[in-house]
């Protein structure tokens, strides 16, 4: 018969006693892979393959006992419950906002026919936070801005600001707040004062580094005029529908203006007595000249902007008063200003898409 040739290379010359230690050999050492397999997978895996009484049998035996068990067990509690050390970082920094935002579209439609329901301003601005304060969400913004409307009565044009400004203002990538300075009472209007007093209370609320001074029925028909700081006080609402797309005057100041906190404070802020209509933004114009700074302004297209068309409001006259304060601003404007404003806040209220701060600014001199 023939012989297997592979038998008689290798069992076949094996004498009993070495087979029975080879296979012993073979049982010890499959006996010691599979329990250093359970080993490495009871204490290898994460800590949900875990049944609730085996937790706590582990639990108990890390408590009762040492050895390599407590330590391993020990280790991988501390991991899974331990708090970020102060090392790792808590919060991911945003990166700058761009230059120029990738949101802005230009020109726009600004009309006043329509009717405009804040409710719905709200819903389709959904990032809007309470008390009017918006930032954005990837990026960093570049300035953060309070944007302060001096008021009395105009809650029609107040609604189209709103409506409006918002989506502008998100698109352009602001970390921003709305403040409606809402005069008290029915004494003479104070544009200016109030403007001081927004500066004042939006700087109790928040680090606002730009000041945006903006009338209530002034809304810009180009969304890449920014509503920011620049280096020099910026003129915004330069190219107006009622003055037939352009300046009035060179010198011109008022509608909607841009200064940061140092430029405001270089100038003392604005004047608190120019009590009725007029001369106040001039003021502000030869406080800046005064200082050595010069009018920022956009282009003629870009500064666009519609002017809600209305009657003369009650208690605000022309002053007859502002031509002769006007030729004084050198050498009042150290004495009066930011330094020396006195009003009182009867209300804060905080709704939706604006904060309303109503003051009493104190009566005009008789
Ligand atoms: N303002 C009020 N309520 C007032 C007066 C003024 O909210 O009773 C605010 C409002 O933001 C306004 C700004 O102050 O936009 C400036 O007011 P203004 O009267 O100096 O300027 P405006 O351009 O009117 O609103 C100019 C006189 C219009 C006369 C029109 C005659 N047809
Ligand atoms: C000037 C006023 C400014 C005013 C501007 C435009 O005459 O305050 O007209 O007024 N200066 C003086 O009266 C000294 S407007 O046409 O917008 O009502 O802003």
């Amino acid at each position: 018969m023939m012989k297997d040739p592979l038998l008689q290379g290798s069992a076949a010359v094996l004498p009993g006693a070495s087979l029975q230690k080879a296979c012993k050999f073979m049982v010890l050492f499959c006996a010691l892979h599979l329990s250093i397999t359970l080993v490495y997978y009871m204490f290898g895996g994460d800590k949900i393959y875990f049944t609730e009484p085996q937790q706590l049998q582990f639990r108990q035996k890390a408590n009762s006992t040492s050895g390599p068990l407590v330590s391993v067990l020990a280790i991988a509690e501390r991991y899974a419950t331990q708090e970020p050390t102060s090392t790792a970082p808590a919060v991911v920094e945003l990166a700058d906002c761009p230059a120029t935002s990738p949101l802005l579209v230009g020109s726009l439609r600004i009309e006043f026919s329509i009717s405009v329901d804040l409710e719905q301003v709200r819903r389709t601005n959904p990032n809007i936070m309470e008390g009017g304060r918006y930032k954005p969400k990837n990026c960093k913004a570049l300035q953060k801005v309070a944007l302060i409307i001096p008021f009395r009565k105009r809650d029609e044009h107040l609604k189209y600001w709103l409506h409006y400004l918002h989506p502008i203002l998100q698109r352009q990538q602001l970390d921003y707040g709305v403040f409606v300075i809402n005069q008290d009472g029915d004494a003479t209007f104070n544009r200016a004062k109030l403007l001081n007093i927004g500066y004042m209370e939006a700087l109790k609320e928040y680090d606002y580094n730009c000041f945006v001074f903006s009338d209530v029925d002034l809304i810009p028909m180009d969304d890449r005029n920014i509503y920011k700081c620049y280096s020099q006080p910026r003129h915004l609402s330069v190219s107006m529908d009622k003055f037939g797309f352009g300046l009035p005057y060179n010198q011109y100041f008022g509608g909607v203006s841009a200064l940061s906190k140092e430029q405001f404070k270089k100038i003392n802020g604005f004047p608190n007595n120019y009590w009725g209509w007029g001369g106040e933004d001039d003021d502000i114009y030869n406080r800046i000249a005064s200082r050595g700074m010069s009018i920022s302004r956009p282009d003629a297209i870009t500064g666009k902007c519609r002017m809600i068309r209305h009657e003369r409001d009650a208690k605000n006259d022309p002053n007859p008063q502002r031509f002769d304060l006007i030729s004084h601003t050198r050498q009042t404007m150290n004495s009066d200003g930011i330094n020396s404003l006195k009003y009182n806040v009867v209300k804060t209220e905080k709704f939706p898409l604006y904060t309303k701060i109503t003051v009493d600014v104190g009566p005009p001199p008789s």
